[in-house]
């Protein structure tokens, strides 16, 4: 099974005014990826201000950031990388320190009833989050590159894995680090990463970003991805940060198998995937439907 590299943007997209959620699920599935325009458009304002509180409050504990494998993690959870030279810091942001714990409107916006009649139409009816939210921040002036790869790398699943919703907060494009999705990567199974400088992450001969096809959206627009499409985003060379935030929805008996962020650890993790179970506390709160009792 290969790629589809004729696949463009407007294959893939429908608007949130107007969609059926049996057609937007028809393109996840094909596809691997689906845009949603204008989504998650009354949501942006409140999540913006409170992505902007939690970077602010950030920067002010870097003094206090531990070391940690994948960076440097500061008291309030948010994971920083080296910084580009010609920085004012030594330090930039990757993953900030927000969630459904301490972001009301981001919690508002993964009750999204638009978004889960979608992920009610590719999983089915009874869904829970996956994690808490997660919101990536490319500082201005060279923040990040995130390297193309499968989320699954991070955390492949027993089931079909993660529905990922990832929505811009501001315009995105192709100076302030556009999404790039490979459609039609879910289809090759859990492929090889190495480690990069923003984590796993697939060779780059391999996997030029040409292979990938650029999504430039506004605020408030939104990509579903499957947990196994190739995806990844360059840096930002705007003058201003720029911001996403994710929601991630699973089937209520999914469960993670391999769970890494390197080579390493990964390695370690896959010696034990035969051993992982659903557990209670792998429970995700639930967004759609009912979850019968089971014996865990
Ligand atoms: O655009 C980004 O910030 C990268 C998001 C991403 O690739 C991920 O969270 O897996």
């Amino acid at each position: 099974m290969t790629t589809d590299s004729t696949v463009i943007v407007e294959d893939i997209e429908v608007f949130a005014d107007d969609f059926a959620p049996q057609h937007a699920a028809a393109i996840f599935k094909e596809y691997g990826a689906l845009v949603v325009r204008g989504l998650m458009k009354e949501y942006i304002a409140g999540i913006h201000r409170d992505i902007e509180a939690a970077a602010t409050e950030s920067i002010a504990l870097l003094d206090r950031a531990e070391k940690i494998v994948e960076g440097w993690r500061t008291p309030n959870g948010t994971l920083f990388l080296p910084a580009p030279p010609g920085y004012p810091r030594d330090k930039q942001i990757m993953v900030l320190g927000i969630s459904y714990h301490t972001s009301t409107a981001f919690f508002r916006s993964a009750l999204d009833g638009r978004t889960l009649d979608i992920v009610e139409a590719i999983l089915g009816p009874n869904i829970e989050l996956f994690g808490n939210g997660q919101s990536l921040y490319k500082e201005p002036v060279g923040g990040h590159p995130k390297h193309l790869h499968q989320d699954s790398a991070y955390f492949e699943h027993h089931y079909e894995g993660p529905v990922g919703v990832l929505s811009y907060v501001v315009d995105t494009d192709l100076v302030n680090g556009a999404l790039h999705v490979v459609p039609g990567s879910h289809r090759l199974g859990q492929l090889k990463h190495t480690d990069t400088f923003s984590h796993l992450g697939l060779d780059a001969h391999e996997w030029p970003w040409e292979r990938a096809l650029p999504i430039v959206g506004k605020a408030g627009d939104s990509i579903f991805f499957h947990v196994k499409t190739v995806h990844g985003s360059k840096q930002n060379h705007s003058e201003h940060p720029r911001p996403v935030f994710i929601n991630r929805y699973r089937r209520i008996d999914d469960y993670v198998v391999v769970g890494a962020t390197t080579t390493a650890n990964r390695a370690e993790a896959e010696k034990r995937a035969a051993e992982a179970r659903k557990t209670n506390e792998q429970r995700g709160l639930m967004v759609r439907g009912f979850r019968p009792y089971s014996e865990a």
